[in-house]
């Protein structure tokens, strides 16, 4: 079984570019493969200036990075730049808008690895029983539940690159097309992960990989000196994600 590199190839979505041909392209893509890669959307002088912007707002962070980084401002501005809401709302309608936000950072001082999984937990306002919602957790005050397919058939994470992802940096892989087979249990996602060609996801600084919560992803320790920081802004076509559940901003 080999394993695929994604990222090279021509800009999707720039600034540079017509946007009327992009946002067909990039929502067939993300329906068929579960995921699309879009360089150079943000300019060097951009990255830099978010990454200066959220050091200099100290955040407390995890070992992977800093969780619910959409209460920093400097990444709530971020994740309101019309072109991020423009490529949300392509895939999921005019009133996509951001609700978490998580920073990943992975560097050989804070070195990680995740296996193969889906991203099911949501956050929520309230806490309320709900069929096919749980189980229920409590991660820095804000409620988590497990969630369906339908609701999370109604998000899109945008992962924004603030470093070059290499294929020794320890970049994300994904299984396409996996997000379309529901939410899974362990011995299916291990299954398909010795069965599914995995493709490595190399994406320039400044570039963004669009992905479906659902889509089997994993990634490895890094084995090199360069940082890879992650900016992985989710957004969701509506608040009321199941009636009475709301999304939680965090
Ligand atoms: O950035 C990574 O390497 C892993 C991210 C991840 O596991 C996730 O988004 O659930």
């Amino acid at each position: 079984m080999g394993q695929k590199k994604s990222g090279a190839g021509k800009p999707m979505f720039s600034r540079s570019q017509g946007k009327r041909r992009t946002p067909l392209i990039l929502r067939d893509a993300i329906d068929r493969d579960g995921f699309a890669i879009i360089p150079n959307v943000l300019p060097s002088g951009e990255v830099e200036q978010i990454l200066e912007q959220i050091c200099a707002s100290a955040p407390r962070r995890t070992r992977a990075g800093v969780r619910h980084a959409l209460r920093l401002g400097p990444v709530s501005q971020v994740a309101q730049q019309p072109n991020l809401i423009q490529l949300a709302q392509v895939v999921l309608g005019p009133e996509a808008f951001p609700f978490r936000a998580t920073l990943f950072d992975k560097s050989p001082r804070s070195n990680w690895l995740v296996v193969w999984h889906q991203d099911t937990a949501l956050p929520l306002r309230e806490r309320h029983q709900v069929l096919g919602w749980g189980p229920w957790s409590v991660k820095d005050g804000v409620h988590y539940a497990h969630a369906p397919r339908a609701a999370l058939s109604q998000v899109l994470a945008l992962r924004i690159h603030l470093d070059r992802s290499t294929t020794l940096n320890g970049p994300l892989r994904v299984l396409p097309g996996t997000q379309a087979l529901g939410v899974l249990d362990d011995d299916r996602i291990h299954e398909l992960s010795t069965t599914i060609d995995p493709v490595e996801c190399l994406v320039s600084a400044g570039g963004i990989l669009a992905m479906r919560p659902l889509l089997i992803h994993s990634s490895s320790k890094s084995q090199a000196e360069a940082d890879r920081r992650v900016l992985h802004i989710e957004y969701a076509a509506s608040s009321s994600i199941a009636a009475p559940l709301n999304l939680a901003i965090t």
